[in-house]
């Protein structure tokens, strides 16, 4: 739209433009840009942003981006330190999509720190998408991942503590009674988040990532939302991408990112089709939707960002040429 306003006032001043270079293009699409779930997505999107100005590959980015959290082990919710389940065992869900969409995913793994370069890997090396627990534990040793343990004493401790007042029974909703009570959201310091990414490069290609250690005390073998091609990421080259963050059962429920996406093809901006899903989620149990926190984010092929969120509290962080910034996310509640 911009081009041919600029193209017609050439043409009556007489003038022919030349045809439209990359520079000319990254300046109305505001590409390369970056942006991640929650205020550690800012360290994770610094690494993303070292490729991407260099003209790197979106998918590049977003694995190194989200690599940063995954071995901090200060970072309860991801990766190395990330709070275990219930038998007190560190599982990983993690994805990785390209601006193709090929895509991999690894469920329910144990002991290696960078599960999305492992996802990754299912994804470059092998004709499957998923491979989960035991199998790609195997698959990552086989191709020369190092074993680790990925519970620190920190954390240890923390799922001790959680032990003596909690009753080791498949309760459902246990998560939502921890959410309420210590602390009510995730982004609390005792509670789980996500690494959720996604990047548009300076050829204008979309890719995502997404990693998580999921929903601190869960049951073992629960899998969340984070690496459920469509639920926790979603990139379509055409339209743009989607993460999500929180409840992971309530995203997987609508298919949270790739409905995201889809609203921004019907035209929505991604702050607009953010809320959309979001109000999806409430349209479906509004009772329980108050009790639980979700945020979408999503960027377009313009450039152009926006999350949503049921509860205050979710935050993104931003990183383009233009700017470096972590952003409040708007809220139902
Ligand atoms: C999950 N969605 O496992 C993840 C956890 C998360 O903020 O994002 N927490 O359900």
């Amino acid at each position: 739209m911009q081009s041919s306003i600029l193209g017609s006032l050439a043409v009556l001043a007489g003038k022919k433009l030349p045809a439209q270079t990359g520079r000319q293009h990254m300046a109305i699409k505001n590409n390369p840009i970056v942006v991640s779930t929650w205020d550690f997505g800012m360290a994770a999107n610094a690494a993303a942003w070292e490729i991407l100005q260099k003209g790197g590959r979106a998918l590049d980015a977003v694995e190194a981006g989200v690599k940063v959290p995954e071995a901090d082990p200060d970072n309860p919710t991801v990766g190395y330190g990330g709070l275990p389940d219930r038998d007190g065992r560190v599982t990983l869900d993690a994805c990785i999509m390209d601006e193709h969409y090929n895509c991999g995913s690894v469920m329910c793994l144990e002991h290696i720190v960078h599960a999305v370069s492992v996802a990754r890997l299912v994804m470059e090396k092998t004709p499957h998408v998923v491979l989960v627990g035991d199998g790609a534990l195997q698959f990552a040793l086989d191709n020369g991942f190092k074993k680790e343990n990925l519970l620190t004493p920190e954390c240890e401790q923390k799922w001790k503590e959680w032990l003596k007042t909690s009753k080791y029974e498949p309760e459902m909703n246990i998560e939502n009674e921890l959410y309420r009570n210590n602390p009510p959201m995730p982004g609390g310091p005792n509670n789980h988040d996500t690494i959720g990414m996604i990047a548009m490069d300076a050829h204008g290609h979309c890719s995502g990532a997404c990693t998580t250690s999921g929903m601190a005390y869960k049951l073992r073998g629960r899998v969340g939302d984070s690496p459920i091609i469509g639920a926790g990421l979603y990139v379509d080259d055409e339209v743009g991408a989607a993460t999500s963050t929180g409840v992971g059962e309530e995203v997987i429920r609508i298919v949270g990112s790739f409905l995201v996406v889809e609203l921004m093809r019907q035209g929505w901006k991604p702050e607009a089709a953010c809320k959309k899903a979001i109000e999806r989620i409430i349209s479906r149990n509004p009772r329980k939707a108050k009790a639980v926190q979700v945020g979408f984010l999503a960027l377009n092929k313009k450039g152009q960002y926006g999350a949503y969120a049921l509860q205050k509290g979710f935050t993104y962080a931003v990183k383009s040429g233009k700017e470096e910034k972590i952003y409040k996310a708007k809220s139902i509640y």
